[in-house]
């Protein structure tokens, strides 16, 4: 059986990062979406909201949704990963992913296998998500309904 985690954030899940998940599900017996702690990034919603929301867009994918204590290279060894799944949306994902790929075959062996997006959904990232959301634009054709729904709760909007 081989095991593909798909590590992010997830501050929110969009329907970039499940194209992915999906992708990697296609090519994989077993994927993890595995919710893991960025130290650059602050989060706009708590592990346990982040997780709640993976949780809830992928049923019915046939996918796992886990969280990463500490390193991700350390977590594929004890999951038995065959590889880490990301996604690409450009030159500017490969130039991030790169080093990353790099240091978690250096600290496990673990490989990265890189699969490009949809070319629909090029523009979705959480953070533009999270901007556009905050001041009162719509994205619910960006995310799952239950993300639109709790980007609305952390950014009432009157009328919105
Ligand atoms: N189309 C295709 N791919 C997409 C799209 C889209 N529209 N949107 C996002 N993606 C891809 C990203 O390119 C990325 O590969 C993945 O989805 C996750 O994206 P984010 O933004 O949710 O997550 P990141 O980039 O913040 O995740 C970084 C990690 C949390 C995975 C990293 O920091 C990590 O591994 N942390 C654990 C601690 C650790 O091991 N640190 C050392 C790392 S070498």
């Amino acid at each position: 059986m081989s095991l593909a985690v798909c590590p992010g954030s997830f501050d929110p899940v969009t329907l970039g990062h499940l194209d992915v998940v999906r992708r990697a599900r296609g090519m994989f017996d077993e994927v993890v979406l595995a919710v893991a702690h960025n130290s650059r990034k602050s989060y706009l919603f708590a592990l346990e909201q982040r997780v709640a929301l993976a949780r809830e867009a992928v049923e019915g994918m046939d996918v796992r949704v886990d969280v990463v204590d500490g390193l991700l290279a350390d977590y594929c060894r004890r999951v038995g990963a065959a590889a880490v799944v990301k996604g690409l949306r450009g030159g500017a994902d490969f130039d991030a992913e790169q080093p990353m790929a790099l240091m978690n075959r250096h600290l496990s062996g673990i490989e990265t296998v890189f699969l490009v997006g949809d070319g629909a959904l090029a523009h979705v990232a959480s953070s533009l998500v999270k901007d556009v959301a905050r001041h009162g634009g719509d994205v619910s054709d960006l995310v799952p309904p239950a993300v639109a729904h709790a980007l609305r709760e952390a950014f009432p909007h009157p009328g919105g």
